[in-house]
């Protein structure tokens, strides 16, 4: 395998599994404040899914000869990236039903492509990944199809949660393709298979008529659709804030990386009791092996 390859699949997996795992942290937030009994079962099996994800992309990192732990310890010390998205703060329910809906959605749309990725350890995580994910995004355009139809407080809050969510759910795709300095690489070797700004166009076309289905509206003035191209024309994202939060200063890093460095220290013993455990399952098969 030549190293070029292997060493950006290992970034790339790597911020994956990251993501995946600190993504729990904004919808974890809400668990205890769900507004009914399945809203609550929803919410704690879709966050429990996340944290499946992570484990079978830091598995699909193990495949590259990656030691999964230096992977944690980079994200814990800051030399990791993990998704801009999950750097927002969640401040009412309706932003549960716009994060499964806009995020699982534009997850989904990055996804589904990298599943034929040319890496078949991680194409084939992608493969299941995906159909959960699916289940996230029903289940968020659900809450916010159930909102849009309430109250006019409710309609208000899922409106404010759009307003917050679509430009960072737009920079997931990572910046333009003029401003992607590892795209080339990838797409030579069919780890991309489509670029970041084919993606994303391809999720707005995808979004803007659903959110039109349940009266919602995108908060982009500069939003039509183009007649020639079929494609939704969108507005100028701010580069600036995606950068910004990049380099830590969005308005939840210092949050995010405090949660996961408590949680992981938190977590000593339990990864103590499994190595031990491990450990003397490895004596026993011996044993009885001699
Ligand atoms: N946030 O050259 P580029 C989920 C970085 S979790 C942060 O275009 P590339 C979910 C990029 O890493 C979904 N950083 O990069 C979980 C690079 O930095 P380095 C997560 C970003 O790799 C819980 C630099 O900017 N999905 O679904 O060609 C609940 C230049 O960019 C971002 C994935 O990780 C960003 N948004 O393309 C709900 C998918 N964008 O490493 C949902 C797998 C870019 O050179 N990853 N950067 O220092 C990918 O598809 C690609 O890595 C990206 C970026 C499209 C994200």
């Amino acid at each position: 395998m030549p190293d070029r390859y292997r060493k950006q699949l290992t970034r790339m997996m790597s911020q994956h599994a990251h993501s995946e795992v600190v993504g729990m942290l904004p919808e974890g937030n809400w668990i205890t404040r769900a507004p009914s009994l399945r809203r609550k079962l929803s919410l704690i099996a879709k966050v429990q899914d996340e944290a499946g994800h992570g484990l079978y992309i830091y598995c699909g990192t193990e495949t590259l000869g990656v030691d999964r732990q230096e992977l944690v310890e980079q994200l814990l010390d800051g030399r990791a990236k993990y998704s801009s998205i999950f750097n927002y703060p969640t401040l009412s329910w309706a932003d549960m039903g716009v994060i499964g809906w806009l995020v699982d959605g534009a997850a989904i749309v990055n996804q589904t492509v990298l599943a034929k990725a040319s890496y078949g350890p991680y194409a084939r995580a992608m493969v299941r990944i995906c159909k959960e994910e699916n289940f996230h995004k029903r289940q968020g355009y659900e809450i916010c199809s159930v909102l849009a139809h309430g109250t006019p407080a409710q309609k208000a809050m899922v409106q404010d949660a759009i307003n917050r969510f679509w430009w960072p759910a737009l920079m997931m795709f990572g910046p333009s393709d003029t401003d992607s300095p590892n795209s080339a690489e990838l797409l030579r070797w069919r780890v991309k298979r489509k670029t970041n700004d084919e993606l994303r166009q391809r999720f707005i076309n995808l979004t803007v008529p659903q959110a039109i289905a349940i009266g919602l509206t995108i908060p982009d003035p500069d939003l039509h659709l183009n007649t020639e191209t079929g494609d939704w024309a969108f507005g100028e994202i701010d580069w600036s804030e995606f950068y910004e939060v990049l380099k830590g200063n969005g308005p939840c890093n210092r949050e995010r990386m405090e949660a996961r460095r408590a949680a992981h220290t938190e977590g000593e013993w339990v990864r103590a009791a499994a190595t031990a455990h491990a450990e003397k399952q490895k004596a026993r098969q011996s044993t009885a092996a001699a």
